[in-house]
């Protein structure tokens, strides 16, 4: 079957919420050697938007968008194996990541972990629904240099400034880095952060050059 096919496949298992199907077509990609970003950008990311679309539209129900939950989780989980397994890089600092608070969605958290491991990173991840407090916490316990947050509704963003300004106020010095889908240049700089990125590769582009500054 053609990389594009195969790759439509991937989106329609991820939309219709089928993990096994998602399973067996993610599993064909990385035998195919089908580069990784494209698997993320054609299919995973884009079912998840025709999900969220679909959703938005009230054409999905909740029980829906936990099925494609189910499927993204599935198929991001054969990616990050496949992310890992080329890490053999010397450690760069830590790096301490959660989702906002009142935010559950943890997918693509969990995919640049994946990335920014497979770059040498040490990360500690507080997982989803992050108060502020707790970043600040564990900052002063671990000292990270970089903090990452990441937010995907848009009530997510106060969450996020609201945590911003405790660490900046604390005089956290780790430099401070935001995504998820909902996020833009214009928010990121309302939520008063260091930097944003669009996807996971960009934010570790990123990361990268926050901490040579
Ligand atoms: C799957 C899903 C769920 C799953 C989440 C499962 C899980 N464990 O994460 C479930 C079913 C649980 C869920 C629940 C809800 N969801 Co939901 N969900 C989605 C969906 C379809 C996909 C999200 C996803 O995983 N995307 C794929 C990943 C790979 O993309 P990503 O997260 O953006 O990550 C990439 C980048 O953004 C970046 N990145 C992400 N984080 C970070 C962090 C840093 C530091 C960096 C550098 C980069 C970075 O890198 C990643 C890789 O490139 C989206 C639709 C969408 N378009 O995103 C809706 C969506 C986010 N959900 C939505 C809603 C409304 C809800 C609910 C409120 C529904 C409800 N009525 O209960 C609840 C939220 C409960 C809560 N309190 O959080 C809305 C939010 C709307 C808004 N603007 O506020 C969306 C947009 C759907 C829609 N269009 O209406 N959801």
């Amino acid at each position: 079957m053609k990389e594009g096919d195969l790759l439509e496949k991937l989106k329609n298992a991820i939309v219709e919420g089928d993990p096994h199907k998602a399973i067996e077509i993610m599993n064909e990609c990385i035998k195919l050697g089908i580069n990784s970003k494209e698997i993320l950008n054609k299919a995973i990311v884009k079912g998840a938007e025709v999900a969220g679309n679909l959703y938005e539209k009230e054409e999905f129900f909740l029980a829906d968008l936990l099925m494609t939950g189910d499927a993204l989780n599935a198929a991001t989980e054969i990616l990050m194996n496949s992310l890992n397994e080329k890490s053999e890089i010397q450690s760069k600092g830590k790096i301490l990541i959660g989702t906002a608070e009142g935010d559950v969605h943890d997918i693509g958290k969990s995919l640049v972990i994946s990335l920014l491991q497979g770059q040498g990173y040490d990360i500690v991840d507080l997982g989803s629904d992050v108060p502020p407090e707790e970043f600040l916490r564990k900052a002063k316990e671990i000292n990270p240099v970089i903090i990452g947050i990441s937010g995907l509704m848009t009530m997510s963003i106060s969450k996020m400034q609201e945590t911003v300004n405790l660490l900046k106020n604390e005089n956290i010095p780790s430099r401070i880095i935001v995504g998820g889908g909902i996020l833009s240049k214009e928010s990121c700089e309302m939520i008063g952060a260091d930097d944003f990125a669009k996807d996971g590769w960009e934010g570790v582009k990123k990361i990268n050059n926050l901490i040579k500054i």
